[in-house]
């Protein structure tokens, strides 16, 4: 029997879009990446990746060897087309859809009769309407849902991506999926290509349902990390340990209180909360808050490094950790980054410990600080910040800790 789907296009091959399209060729789909990033273009038709993943130079490897992956910086004619760009904010907290809106502009042009696109990018709620009518638009000589209902030529889906940096390639097969179709024909039609690839359910609904679905379960986690970073500020102006206060709070049947740390980072829940406050300013005071909570963490640490320097004469300070959490070379939007560039901005000198990069980006280099190993920056730092709770920091021997001031901002030494 022919299977569902024997071609697809992934636009994006970020984070979710290279998995995603690796996934589906090692499936037997023939799929084409798309980026407007040559250099990871090359990359990818080399077999090689442009991103730290665990197994993914593995995956795409094997697929590109195949012959099922290629990668293009111009979409070609696929029946699917999954859309992965990134949706960043503006300086006012404004969603910016210029790629998700520059990547539908892409495939317009190639697409026919029969085709299925799919949004997995972080959207607001209205936004694959809006991709719709851009497609329409460009293409007034196809139907497409909000036309023609469950007759439209092309269908137009709406499935948010939901993997764990660190561990993409396991959740990208395992976890159940939310497909939002503008029709319920759509729904099937993009849930079809997911089951070809996932051991997950498929959980049909419309796209709008579906783009809220995404951004309330990054905003339910944003809202209880900022319960966790509140109660460790409040424990400590009632000088208690926060760590051993959660740990305890948690042997409660019904409670579980996360892991307060320097802040909330990556580009997902420190981003797609504020989706939801620009679609309801009114409404959402309690993800506004727990926003400005996790924003407000890095500068509280800054405050205490600095109140713990003016103690000493010359104060030495290295910084353990840049990505946002561990054992992944990610930045983006890294709390452990900010308070980096911050404290080297204050400080004569900062030491910076980082092993998954090999050069400081230029807004930390720019301040001067110095990029070393751990063993040096044990050696010669009188204030030791646990910024990043990477193994290899959880691994320090205490004892070399003794006579530093530290301060351990995610209770991994504790
Ligand atoms: N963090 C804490 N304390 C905790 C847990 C996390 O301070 O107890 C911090 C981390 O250090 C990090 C930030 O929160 O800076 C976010 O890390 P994370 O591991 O919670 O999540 P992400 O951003 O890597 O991935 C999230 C996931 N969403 C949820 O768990 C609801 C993932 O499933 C999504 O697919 C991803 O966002 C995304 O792409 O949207």
């Amino acid at each position: 029997m022919k299977p569902a789907f024997e071609t697809a296009c992934v636009i994006g091959l970020g984070y979710i879009g290279l998995p995603t399209a690796a996934v589906l060729a090692s499936r037997g789909i023939s799929v084409t990446g798309v980026d407007i990033n040559q250099r990871a273009v090359e990359l990818v038709r080399k077999g090689k990746i442009h991103i730290v993943e665990p197994d993914l130079d593995i995956l795409v490897n094997g697929a590109v060897a195949t012959g099922k992956l290629t990668a293009t910086l111009e979409p070609v004619p696929a029946e699917a087309f999954i859309v992965a760009v990134p949706t960043p904010f503006t300086d006012g907290h404004k969603p910016d859809l210029k790629f998700v809106h520059a990547a539908a502009d892409s495939i317009a042009p190639v697409l026919a009769k029969g085709n299925v696109v799919i949004i997995e990018s972080t959207s607001p709620v209205g936004t694959t309407d809006q991709v719709a009518e851009r497609l329409a638009g460009l293409r007034p000589d196809l139907t497409f849902p909000q036309q023609a209902g469950d007759d439209a030529d092309v269908c137009v889906a709406y499935s948010p991506e939901r993997v764990l940096p660190g561990q993409i390639l396991t959740e990208l097969v395992r976890n159940d999926r939310v497909v939002g179709g503008m029709s319920p024909k759509c729904a099937e039609r993009a849930a079809e290509l997911y089951r070809m690839v996932i051991q997950g359910e498929c959980f049909l609904t419309t796209s709008r349902t579906a783009e809220l679905v995404k951004l309330s379960e990054n905003a339910f986690r944003d809202v209880n990390i900022a319960f966790a970073n509140e109660l460790s500020v409040i424990c400590e102006t009632l000088d208690l340990d926060a760590w051993e206060v959660v740990k305890l709070a948690n042997r409660h049947p019904r409670v579980n209180i996360l892991n307060p740390g320097p802040g909330v980072g990556g580009h997902c829940i420190a981003v797609d909360p504020w989706f939801i406050v620009d679609s309801a300013p009114d409404d959402a005071r309690l993800i506004r808050t727990a926003r400005e909570v996790n924003d407000g963490k890095p500068k509280h640490i800054v405050a205490q490094v600095l109140a713990a320097c003016e103690n000493l004469p010359e104060p030495r300070v290295a910084c353990l950790g840049l990505s946002y959490k561990p054992d992944i070379d990610d930045l983006r939007e890294s709390p452990s980054l900010g308070i980096a560039i911050q404290l080297a901005e204050e400080l004569p000198e900062l030491l910076v410990v980082e092993p998954h990069i090999q050069d400081l980006p230029a807004a930390l280099e720019e301040t001067g600080a110095l990029l070393i190993d751990l063993d040096g920056a044990l050696e010669r730092a009188d204030i030791v910040v646990l910024l990043t709770d990477h193994k290899a920091f959880k691994a320090v021997d205490r004892g070399r800790l003794n006579g530093k001031i530290v301060i351990d901002t995610r209770g991994a030494w504790r």
